[in-house]
């Protein structure tokens, strides 16, 4: 095994020796069992009609025998009846940015805003973040869990925040010139807003004090790390995280390796389990993330369906560090879009554009349905729209993802841009059948 590298936040937990890492993992999930059956009656109820008690987790394989949590149930006892601490130990609620149906609120206690700017603080340094560096935070503030979240941690780590927020795209260009930070963080949508912006106004990456940027809360391709990397003249790293588990900070990349996100193993247990069936997948294996909070103590949640696609990391890393690393997030499962029998991810059509060098990364999709057939157009900007590139973007998507699809290129600037949030990027117009 590699040695642990001293540029490791917290060695002491990211390196431990993995049968202590899953001797801890057993330990705190016994824990977390016994806290949801003493103090969250619902929870309580469901292990009670299922024939399960705390005691029956006996080894980390147990766990597959609990059921699953999912955003149904925090909208069931809306907003606050899967709190397992009392009202007045509660210090700050958050709500999930949920896109339809009731936002689901999630609350903390002083216990776990501490673990949340740790895992942060930990995923700022793996990301390249040292102390005393400034750090732009260009996720929103707010009910949102980005901006606060990645704020606090920051802090944790030493880091001077200039807490800006999303949106007013000039006013941050000026912020970054005047401020001069080496640490950014936003959506990967937005850093390539930015990046746009600073061409639009001659300024080359070179002359930007920026090194490192820290993108994440939704999906994006390989290819537009390269773009950020060249707009910015950055590393940029992947952090993931949920609000129902903590928010940003459930896992990062190491900026020396940026290869998959370690998962903070000590705080969340991960499963990847398979999409229609919810049995266990071996580690390498596609399937929907699954997560278990085992030091929360306000809201801690057993197994909580992410919806997320991604898988566990099988081959060694470079870092040190024992605790898995997660694959960047394909997609939610609910984004996946089936045409036509064939399964689609946006970030793979994303993939293709990328790919072709010279079409811009911004692209929206629009399904249809056309008597029983369903259509998707992708609409993209391109800096001379010829039908020959047309042509040449329907092939490679084709070819790359294996299914036939419209393009309808409008010109650079055309479509609308990331303000700073989530950025949706599919518009369904198709009746339900
Ligand atoms: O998006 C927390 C966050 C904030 C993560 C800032 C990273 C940076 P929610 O609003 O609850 O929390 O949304 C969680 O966003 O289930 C994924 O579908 C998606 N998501 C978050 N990070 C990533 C990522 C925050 N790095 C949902 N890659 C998650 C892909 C991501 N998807």
């Amino acid at each position: 095994m590699t040695a642990p590298h001293p540029d490791v936040f917290q060695p002491e937990f990211e390196c431990l020796p993995v049968p202590r890492l899953r001797a801890l993992q057993l330990e705190r999930l016994r824990a977390t069992l016994a806290r949801q059956w003493d103090r969250v009656p619902p929870m309580r109820a469901r292990l009670e009609e299922a024939g399960l008690h705390p005691d029956d987790l006996r080894t980390l394989e147990d766990l597959a025998a609990f059921p699953f949590t999912r955003k149904a149930d925090l909208r069931a006892h809306y907003p606050l009846g899967l709190v397992a601490a009392p009202r007045h130990e509660l210090r700050r609620v958050h709500a999930s940015s949920g896109t339809s149906g009731k936002a689901t609120v999630v609350a903390y206690d002083q216990n776990d805003l501490n673990v949340f700017a740790e895992v942060v603080a930990r995923s700022l340094y793996a990301a390249g973040a040292r102390p005393g560096m400034t750090f732009h935070n260009a996720y929103g503030y707010g009910l949102f869990t980005g901006g606060l979240g990645t704020h606090a941690g920051a802090e944790r780590l030493g880091l001077c925040t200039v807490p800006v927020s999303g949106g007013g795209t000039e006013r941050q260009l000026d912020l970054i010139l005047d401020l001069q930070p080496e640490v950014i963080a936003c959506t990967p949508s937005y850093a390539l807003v930015l990046a746009e912006g600073f061409r639009r106004r001659g300024v080359p990456p070179a002359d930007l004090s920026l090194r490192y940027a820290v993108l994440g809360a939704e999906p994006w391709a390989e290819k537009t790390r390269e773009g950020v990397q060249a707009g910015l003249g950055v590393t940029a790293t992947n952090i993931y995280g949920l609000s129902e588990i903590i928010g940003p900070g459930v896992s990062g990349e190491d900026a020396r390796e940026r290869r998959g996100s370690y998962v903070w193993e000590d705080h969340f247990y991960p499963e990847i389990v398979h999409p229609d069936t919810g049995a266990p997948l071996p580690d390498g294996e596609w399937g929907v993330l699954v997560l278990t909070s085992m030091t929360r103590t306000a809201l801690p949640l057993l197994r909580y369906w992410t919806g997320d696609i991604t898988r566990l990391l099988p081959e060694p890393n470079s870092t040190g560090r024992t605790v898995r690393r997660m694959d960047g997030v394909r997609g939610r499962s609910d984004d996946l879009i089936i045409l036509r029998g064939v399964n689609v991810y946006p970030t793979q059509l994303e993939a293709v554009l990328l790919g072709l060098g010279h079409v811009s990364p911004h692209y929206h999709v629009v399904l249809t349905r056309t008597g029983t057939l369903d259509e998707l157009t992708l609409q993209l900007e391109v800096p001379q729209a010829s039908a020959g590139l047309r042509d040449e973007i329907e092939r490679q998507v084709k070819a790359q993802v294996g299914v036939t699809i419209r393009c309808d290129l409008h010109e650079p600037g055309g479509l609308p841009r990331s303000e700073g949030g989530k950025l949706r990027r599919v518009t369904d117009h198709r009746p339900p059948r």
